[in-house]
């Protein structure tokens, strides 16, 4: 660890509490964070390892007047679960707090007050949407509309979910209260703000020159921030959900959630360690480090810093590993949309095999771009890496020196060449997994760790100790003792990824292991008796991947319906004021269709001959997608008789056939309600 701290302190960012956690959550801050805190355990580090759920903000307050429950009872149920999850992954913080407890109110507050009476904050009055039915300033999310951009409705304050706009609430089209339905007004309120803009230029210094080394993701877009100037930032909200704003004439108001949530660290910290919290957030010895996803980067460089630098006396975030976003079977992970992995779910469907996903989403983490996880990918790297590769290697080992040496660990002998080359393999992987975890790359570092098994699959493939062993004793005793180090190689450098397999390995092994140990050539001795054998991992069946395949084709198919009919419904604007002598102008009569053919190499085209009591004539229609030629023989239909003829593909089509068209494109032919005599005329 570097010489300047004594002691790291973890944060990850603290889920929200209105949903559960998913495998974007876990590949983005959660896995990785693990490992980091896993290894520097195995290397004999100070480390306090904090998180917890964030139980404010307007999110959970939509959710709980959705399900008719408090705020209280969302959070409840979603804290719980995960927390279960984590656990169940093997993702152990020291405190998994919640921002809705004393601990945390009173902290909060104090932290609020503090600024507040140092004038750390500029008030300011602003108009607001107020409900004066429901007798509430409205949230931006708990005011709907017409979307100004695309026309939908039900639109959001500040957002459009059709369109995707971004929206301010006195941009709707007829904004209406989701509380009561009422039109909002327009009404005067006071709210505190963070002068950002007087911390640029510190955090221009901060991070710009002294922290060149953050993940370029990172670095840029707070630089990007940075250039395009602060602005004071609201912290306090008009809501009854959260922490109350502690200062006279506030009632009603309480804290930003982005206010509050990351002073929740400090919290967890304290509810965990009331007597011993301030020496790792007050000292300079301390090393902190934030890992979160890329949407709360401004938050925790430029927010929360320029909050504890207002206060004084905290540490300041060393690094801040936030990784991009995880995508699932090529479409972006959506809470909203029921898209996602969720890992409580993982869990219950693949029990025993956790270390599968935590391998899986470092293998394919997203730290430096987006990635992809699909469940196709994730078989195949659990069955031909972790399974074929590490497992087999340990499971042959293992196996073997059973077989021939009853369990007990040969003498090595005399080195072979290939023998050095392996033994000399594992310190060059092991300082570049250090180095690679040291600096935040976990893909990488796990590629150092899979190299090791790597050698040891290979070395037992090409020594062939089963083989050996009929013939030369000393040599078989030989390669199995070689073998045995790189198994207890291998139960150190997985640790920190895939923690369930190597507690398992270490008992097969029967022997304390601690990471200095990782690279020697004796790691275990000559004679100690191991364990039996036992699996490290299990395969990953087809039928387990169908499964979950299934389950996502059924939430895909479900989308596509409803988004359908959400379309059917969408009404399609009236057309310009037209007179009667222009309507008189069309020739609109009945018909009956005689033979029907689709237009070769079209989707969409039909070619219709049809009887309209005047001729025999061809129409194309491009109807093909909601009719068959069968179903269009011996129809009648309405058409435009004197519309001027056109060559559609090289058929020359005389009229047009009526259609009636909804909103989502689909068409019907309009037909008589009683037959009648082709050539009858509309109007
Ligand atoms: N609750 C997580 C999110 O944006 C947010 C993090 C708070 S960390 C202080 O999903
Ligand atoms: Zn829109």
């Amino acid at each position: 660890m570097d010489k300047k701290f004594k002691r790291t302190l973890v944060t990850c960012a603290l889920p929200y509490a209105n949903g559960p956690v998913h495998i974007g959550h876990l590949a983005g801050v959660y896995v990785p964070a693990d490992i980091y805190v896993r290894y520097l355990r195995m290397r004999g580090e100070d480390v306090l390892y904090v998180c917890g759920s964030d139980e404010h903000g307007v999110p959970i307050t939509i959710k709980a007047r959705q399900q008719g429950c408090s705020p209280q009872d969302i959070v409840d149920k979603y804290h719980s679960i995960i927390d279960g999850s984590f656990k169940a992954l093997g993702i152990n913080f020291d405190i998994y707090g919640r921002t809705s407890s004393k601990v945390h109110e009173a902290n909060a507050s104090e932290f609020f007050k503090k600024l507040y009476d140092e004038g750390k904050f500029i008030s300011r009055e602003s108009e607001q949407y107020y409900d004066p039915e429901a007798k509430t300033f409205l949230a931006d999310r708990y005011i709907v509309g017409t979307c100004p951009k695309c026309g939908a409705e039900g639109a959001y304050g500040d957002q459009c979910e059709k369109c995707g706009a971004t929206l301010s609430p006195e941009e709707l089209i007829n904004p209406k209260s989701k509380l009561s339905g009422a039109e909002p007004v327009r009404k005067k309120t006071t709210h505190w703000y963070l002068p950002l803009d007087r911390y640029e230029p510190w955090l221009r210094e901060w991070i710009l020159e002294g922290h060149k080394e953050w993940r370029p993701n990172v670095y840029g877009q707070v630089k990007s921030w940075l250039d395009g100037g602060l602005q004071p930032r609201a912290v306090t909200r008009d809501l009854d959900w959260g922490v109350p704003v502690p200062i006279e004439g506030a009632e009603g108001k309480v804290l930003y959630v982005w206010f509050d949530a990351p002073i929740g660290y400090i919290s967890n910290t304290i509810e965990l360690l009331p007597n011993d919290w301030e020496k790792w957030w007050k000292s300079e010895d301390t090393k902190l480090v934030h890992f979160i996803g890329k949407d709360n980067i401004v938050f925790h460089c430029i927010v929360f810093p320029a909050m504890l630098k207002a206060y004084g006396g905290y540490v300041l975030p060393e690094n801040v590993p936030a990784n991009e976003f995880l995508n699932l079977e090529g479409d972006k992970i959506s809470t909203s949309r029921n898209w996602a992995v969720w890992a409580h779910e993982y869990v219950r469907d693949f029990p025993g095999q956790e270390d599968a996903l935590r391998y899986v989403l470092t293998a394919n983490a997203p730290e430096t771009k987006d990635n992809d996880f699909s469940w196709k990918d994730f078989q195949t790297r659990n069955n031909s890496e972790l399974v074929a590769i590490f497992g087999n290697f340990v499971n042959r080992a293992v196996v073997l020196t059973h077989k021939y040496f009853g369990g007990k660990v040969p003498a090595c002998g005399e080195l072979a060449g290939i023998d050095r080359e392996v033994l000399d393999g594992v310190p060059e992987l092991r300082a570049s997994l250090e180095k690679n975890i040291e600096n935040y790359k976990f893909r990488e570092a796990l590629k150092d760790a899979m190299g090791i098994a790597r050698l040891g699959n290979k070395y037992i493939s090409d020594t062939e100790p089963w083989k050996v062993a009929k013939t030369d004793m000393e040599r078989c005793a030989t390669i199995l003792n070689i073998s045995l180090q790189l198994c207890a190689d291998l139960a150190i450098a997985f640790e920190p990824f895939t923690p369930f397999a190597t507690a398992r390995l270490r008992k097969m092994l029967g022997i304390e292991l601690g990471w200095d140990m990782l690279g020697g050539n004796a790691i275990i001795p000559e004679g100690h008796m191991i364990g039996e054998a036992e699996l490290l991992f299990t395969k990953i069946e087809d039928e387990q991947i169908q499964a979950q395949l299934d389950r996502l084709e059924k939430i895909r198919a479900e989308r596509e319906a409803a988004e359908k009919a959400e379309a059917a419904k969408q009404v399609i604007p009236q057309k310009e004021e037209c007179s009667f002598e222009d309507f008189e102008k069309m020739d609109i009569r009945t018909a009956t269709v005689l033979e029907a053919e689709r237009v070769p190499k079209t989707d969409k085209l039909l070619k219709l001959t049809i009887d309209t009591g005047i001729d025999k004539r061809v129409i194309v229609s491009g109807i093909a997608e909601y009719y068959s030629p069968e179903d269009m023989v011996g129809k009648q239909i309405c058409i435009l008789a004197n519309l001027k003829p056109r060559t559609i593909r090289g058929i020359e089509s005389h009229g047009m056939i009526l259609m009636a068209k909804q909103g989502d494109g689909k068409m019907r032919f309009i037909t008589p309600q009683d037959a009648v005599a082709n050539g009858a005329v509309v109007g």
